[in-house]
């Protein structure tokens, strides 16, 4: 496959509510999607990189640049390529996940739809929906936070995730247990708020069954979490720390975490996110799909991912009317907490151009032309 043209065009998507964590509120999701083209197909992918650098080093311009100087030059002047190659292609260029990760997913769709092969059937999928999780932010009262969790539970979500940080932690999860009761499937995500000193402070979530507790210390602290495994009875899982199969695998032997949240943007990209699938599976450890807000391009590639059997805990993969009131790909719709997961070529949905002209704040095109 010969790549033509290159297309990184900027969108700021609307929130249905503002989405507040340890890092800070998010009212609109921009995003920077990548459309490439070739003789015979288009593919796209979508850049995960949020507005600022808080959850990660990358960030929407950022992510742009370097695809526009570092990342799409040597792809266009490859001869043939195909997904698998992209990497081994981009090698020289040292991080920058997120923006190489939308360049692959794009590369990937093009490819598989040129083969009539879904992403779920490349991945490895094993199921043909998934069951839905949600990621509730953190709010104003717990009033108004049990009224949020109601409101989904009745939409039929099958999972909650709480985000915390210090402040905003014990008394939500009570709270939140209390009234819903001990089948909820419940967990919390700290986006890395915490420190070593708070490991008796965390230990009082111990009493509310959680599935897990995400992220509680910084990115680089593996040891700390590995302290945090021994103190807590509370699984502790895994986000920003995990950036590549190597990282996970790193993690684990270290015993730095019991769950692995994959994110296929944080890790490079989906065939990176499968091997972390692979290296987890094979250590015995579950994984669960997270999400960064996607538009319905990245949702319907996680779902594809989320469909792998090693995926047993309910991923951050929500409909589209729980972000978006109107995403860029038709809606991906709830069904008895389901979600479907796609089965046409490639990503198997595309941008609505309509809906895609109205959000986009700007377009750049590369090619060898
Ligand atoms: O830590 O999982 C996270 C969103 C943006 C950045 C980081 C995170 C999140 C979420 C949202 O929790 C999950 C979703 O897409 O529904
Ligand atoms: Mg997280």
């Amino acid at each position: 496959m010969k790549i033509e043209r290159v297309t990184l065009r900027r969108i700021a998507l609307p929130l249905v509510s503002p989405f507040r964590t340890s890092l800070g509120v998010e009212y609109e999701r921009v995003a920077l999607l990548v459309r490439v083209t070739t003789s015979d197909a288009e593919g796209w992918g979508e850049c995960v990189a949020g507005a600022d650098a808080s959850y990660s080093s990358e960030y929407v311009e950022g992510a742009e640049d370097v695809l526009v100087r570092h990342l799409v030059p040597p792809l266009l002047a490859a001869g043939s390529l195909t997904a698998h190659t992209v990497a081994p292609l981009l090698a020289g260029v040292k991080g920058h996940r997120m923006a190489k990760a939308a360049l692959e997913m794009a590369i990937l769709d093009a490819e598989l739809r040129e083969h009539g092969l879904s992403f779920a059937a490349a991945l490895g999928a094993v199921a043909d929906s998934v069951p839905s999780g949600v990621s509730v932010g953190i709010m104003d009262s717990v009033p108004e936070l049990l009224d949020a969790v109601e409101g989904y539970l009745e939409r039929g979500y099958r999972r909650i995730k709480l985000k915390i940080e210090p402040g905003w932690d014990v008394a939500p999860v009570r709270a939140v247990r209390e009234r819903f009761g001990d089948d909820l499937l419940l967990q919390v995500d700290a986006n890395a708020a915490y420190t070593r000193a708070d490991a008796r402070h965390l230990a009082r979530l111990d009493d509310f069954a959680l599935l897990l507790i995400e992220q509680p210390l910084d990115e680089e602290d593996l040891l700390g979490h590995a302290a945090l495994v021994r103190s807590l009875r509370t699984p502790v899982c895994l986000d920003e720390s995990i950036v590549s199969a190597r990282s996970a695998a790193d993690a684990i032997a270290l015993g730095a975490c019991q769950i692995v949240n994959v994110k296929p943007g944080r890790v490079g990209g989906y065939l990176e996110a499968r091997r972390i699938h692979d290296v987890c599976a094979a250590a015995g450890v579950p994984v669960w799909c997270g999400g960064m807000l996607e538009t319905g391009l990245g949702r319907a590639g996680n779902l594809a991912l989320a469909a792998l059997p090693n995926f047993t805990l309910p991923g951050d993969v929500s409909a589209s009317d729980r972000y978006y009131e109107t995403d860029v790909t038709e809606p991906f719709v709830l069904r008895d907490g389901n979600l479907p997961v796609p089965t046409g070529p490639g990503l198997g949905v595309a941008p609505i151009p309509g809906v895609l002209d109205e959000v986009t704040k700007s377009v750049r095109e590369l090619s060898n032309l």
